[in-house]
């Protein structure tokens, strides 16, 4: 008996395990289609093992989903609904979904989904063995590998811009100290462009769970895949023939920006911390009296009582309303950091609302989570939940009323010490695994929203270190603890440049690297890249060095100096290069893979980092050890911005890069609004909008764009445009008729013509004779000469 029932224990034992290999372990692939259905628009097939849906939301966006659980239906990312006739025919082969632009060609057995324009050439298709698979909850999507193909995208990512050979995972992670390599790092965009035969696409994967994306880095060439830890195979193929047109369609899918307040396009000076009101104070006062313009000023952690969100420092900011009065009538805006996690303590009011209202992460027998960050042990805010992300936007009244205008979100992947917040921790409905990639985001979207709510008609300033595609709606973003390195400065550049594909304008790098001390020669050098940097700020980690401007002796101060007053110059083009961003998702720094997307050279490990800064500008970020450098010019023609030389492009050229002088180039035909030197946004200036056109063969235009910088009156029509137009056939410069009801600053309008001949000496301004500046007229104006 004895006997029996051990060997009964022991088959019980082996038959288990093998029944655990097998649910876990073995690959389950999707099948023949059972049954084919139209419901409500939606293309819906059955398989044994999942359902299938496929929607149209526009004639280049197709949604496909594959689910094994039919889950809820929802999107933090998507802000759009499918629209238009899903049609569709069907033999016994495939079913055909066809719109203007895209063909879906859908096979049977097994059930495939293949991708192509509506001509028939072959964009994406599924691998025909794998297509759509799984190993236990996790869901992996096999998908044809090009020859010729490379991948662009994943907004925040370390790695070269091509990113054909490499793979990646997506999981919100605190990365101090990474490297130019490390992976995962703070944000997750599980969105990218593929590009072959001459042909373009996108994906967006729109998972929110631990994700995974292998460009043929470990597939022998023959596949690229992608995945996640569980949820469905939902992704929206997106099929337009330029990189420009796919993100337009995925910033109309997932929401675009809306204008930034000009002040936070001047420049930022911060530091982990200035810890008191009178450094805070002499600082500005500083920047002022170096006559180095500037915008804004940072308070990081060190501003609060033990690290307490929404609270002061008693001691060393006794009177935060009186050091903002200062520091505004000094003509600058202050940013205060916030971290999410809330102090265990009672009596203090984030926390008592907190646990009264049940707004933080719980274990699942319902009790709450602590993990240990700045201010100790901690509770952390369930930022899913739109009433948590009321309560928390509407906290911010303690930094509004004395008058903090930005709103700094840092320690948001979420981060506690130990970096292992367990999965079973709670957030409301959602277990840990599933919503870290979208905490960041929710946290952003309630203090956006929140502080614009209390800030009235006036636009708040959001920065936010961990995202998830769609953060565009609510904040900026930065690209966490970088290094003061050469390196990490041009790593940083192709982050700016990665997360533009992916809806995020507002991007900011640290200037001057957060780790570490720069040397004189790399704070100068990359100073004058923060110059064409969407966000430009100096910031740097408690214990190193101080950064100001002033600190690098008075020959540096004043290279230094000049770069910034060449940002306040170019302001008046960088804010209509933001709402070009605003209108259309195109972010202002742009790989050159947006416009140049055929010319090999621009993928190349040496000029990858180059970007278009606007419609016409292009930036060559070089090491601070090179002063000279190989450039490639893409094809057309190009100036040189500094001097003016011209050269045509279609080549590299050698470039002499010393600190004084960033290579920069203005493209054949550029248009480039500008203005006088101004030592903050505040500043009213002379009132003289100097137009800027570089001389070129082709016709080209440009649309200026003005509001007050500061309220969302621009959306009921108070705001100033007009097309600025060249046409080099005509000898002509059109100067649209004004669109809106903002009065503009710039009364004059000064025009400055570049590489046009000597000859050029009078023009005629509507008829008449004229010098080059004449009134800002608000019908049209037109320059023959
Ligand atoms: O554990 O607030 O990336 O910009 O200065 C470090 C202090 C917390 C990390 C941010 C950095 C900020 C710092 N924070």
């Amino acid at each position: 008996m004895k006997r029996y029932c051990l060997s009964l224990v022991i088959l019980l034992a082996v038959y288990s395990s093998n029944l655990f290999a097998q649910q876990h372990m073995d690959v389950q692939i999707l099948g023949n289609a059972e049954s084919i259905n139209k419901e409500n628009n939606v293309l819906v097939i059955k398989t044994k093992e999942a359902e299938a849906r496929v929607w149209m939301y526009s004639p280049t966006i197709i949604r496909v989903s594959i689910s094994k659980e039919h889950s809820i239906d929802t999107s933090f990312a998507v802000v759009q609904q499918p629209q238009g006739d899903l049609q569709y025919k069907e033999n016994d082969k495939d079913v055909e979904l066809t719109t203007s632009a895209l063909k879906l060609v859908i096979n049977k057995s097994p059930l495939r989904f293949n991708f192509y324009t509506a001509d028939g050439k072959a964009l994406s298709q599924d691998d025909p063995r794998f297509g759509t698979n799984w190993q236990g909850t996790r869901v992996i999507n096999y998908r044809k590998l090009y020859k010729d193909e490379r991948f662009i995208g994943l907004g925040e990512k370390t790695g070269n811009l091509d990113r054909r050979g490499s793979s990646y995972v997506n999981w919100n992670t605190d990365a101090p100290n990474h490297g130019p390599t490390t992976d995962p790092l703070y944000e997750t965009f599980p969105f990218f462009v593929g590009m072959h035969s001459g042909l373009t696409y996108g994906l967006f994967f729109d998972n929110t769970h631990k994700s995974y994306f292998d460009f043929g880095a470990s597939t022998d060439e023959q596949t690229s895949w992608y995945g996640a830890d569980a949820g469905d195979m939902n992704y929206y193929f997106f099929g337009a023939q330029s990189v420009a047109q796919i993100i337009e369609d995925y910033t109309w899918l997932t929401g675009r920006m809306e204008m930034p307040p000009l002040w936070s396009l001047g420049y930022q000076q911060c530091r982990w911390s200035y810890t008191s009101a009178a450094e805070v104070l002499s600082i500005a006062e500083r920047l002022r009296k170096d006559k180095i313009p500037a915008d804004v000023m940072y308070c990081d952690i060190d501003y609060m009582d033990h690290y307490k969100i929404f609270t002061w420092n008693k001691t060393t900011f006794p009177d935060p309303k009186g050091m903002i009065d200062k520091l505004k009538s000094m003509n600058f805006h202050l940013v205060t950091i916030v971290d999410p996690g809330i102090k265990v303590e009672d009596g203090y009011k984030q926390h008592d609302e907190g646990v009264a209202n049940n707004y933080f992460a719980t274990y699942p027998d319902g009790e709450k989570y602590i993990g240990s960050v700045w201010p100790g042990r901690c509770y952390f805010p369930n930022f899913t939940d739109k009433a948590v992300r009321d309560w928390w936007g509407a906290s911010f009244t303690a930094l509004t009323e004395p008058g903090v205008e930005g709103f700094w979100n840092d320690m948001n992947e979420p981060a506690a010490w130990g970096q292992n917040i367990p999965w079973m921790v709670k957030f409301g409905k959602f277990y840990m695994p599933e919503i870290r990639n979208v905490y960041g985001m929710q946290m952003a979207e309630g203090t956006y929203l929140g502080t614009k709510k209390i800030l009235g008609n006036k636009r708040p300033f959001v920065l936010t270190r961990a995202a998830y595609s769609g953060t565009q709606r609510y904040s900026a973003v930065w690209t966490g603890d970088n290094s003061a390195y050469d390196a990490h400065m041009l790593l940083g550049q192709r982050m700016v440049n990665s997360l533009g594909i992916t809806g995020m304008s507002l991007v900011g790098v640290d200037i001057g690297g957060f780790t570490g001390n720069p040397t004189p020669e790399l704070m100068v050098r990359w100073n004058s890249l923060g110059v064409y940097t969407p966000m430009f700020r100096n910031h740097a980690a408690k214990g190193t060095k101080y950064r100001e401007p002033w600190r690098w002796g008075k020959a540096n101060e004043a290279i230094i100096r000049k770069d910034i007053e060449q940002r306040y110059k170019l302001l008046p083009y960088i804010y209509s290069s933001f709402y070009q961003s605003h209108l259309t998702g195109l972010p202002v720094s742009r790989t050159l893979a947006i416009n140049y997307t055929q010319e090999d050279s621009i993928y190349s490990e040496h000029f990858q980092n180059q970007f278009m800064f606007g419609d016409a500008i292009m930036v060559a970020p070089v090491e601070s050890t090179k002063l000279i450098e190989d450039v490639y010019l893409p094809k057309g023609e190009w100036y040189r911005l500094t001097t003016g030389e011209k050269f045509k492009g279609g080549k590299i050229i050698k470039a002499a890069a010393p600190l004084t002088d960033l290579p920069v180039f203005v493209k054949a035909g550029g248009i480039i609004p500008m203005q006088n030197l101004v030592q903050s946004t505040k500043e009213k200036g002379d009132g003289i909008l100097k137009i800027n056109i570089w001389n070129g063969t082709k016709a080209n235009s440009y649309v200026y764009y003005e509001d007050d910088g500061s309220s969302y009156d621009y959306q009921q029509g108070n705001f100033y445009k007009r097309t600025i137009s060249f046409d080099p056939k005509k000898s002509e410069i059109t100067l649209g008729a004004v669109e809106g009801a903002f009065a503009s600053k710039y009364n004059k309008i000064e025009l400055v013509l570049h590489g046009f001949n000597a000859g050029v000496k009078t023009i005629k301004v509507n008829g008449k004779a004229s010098g080059f500046a004449f009134a800002n007229e608000r019908n049209e104006i037109k320059v023959q000469y």
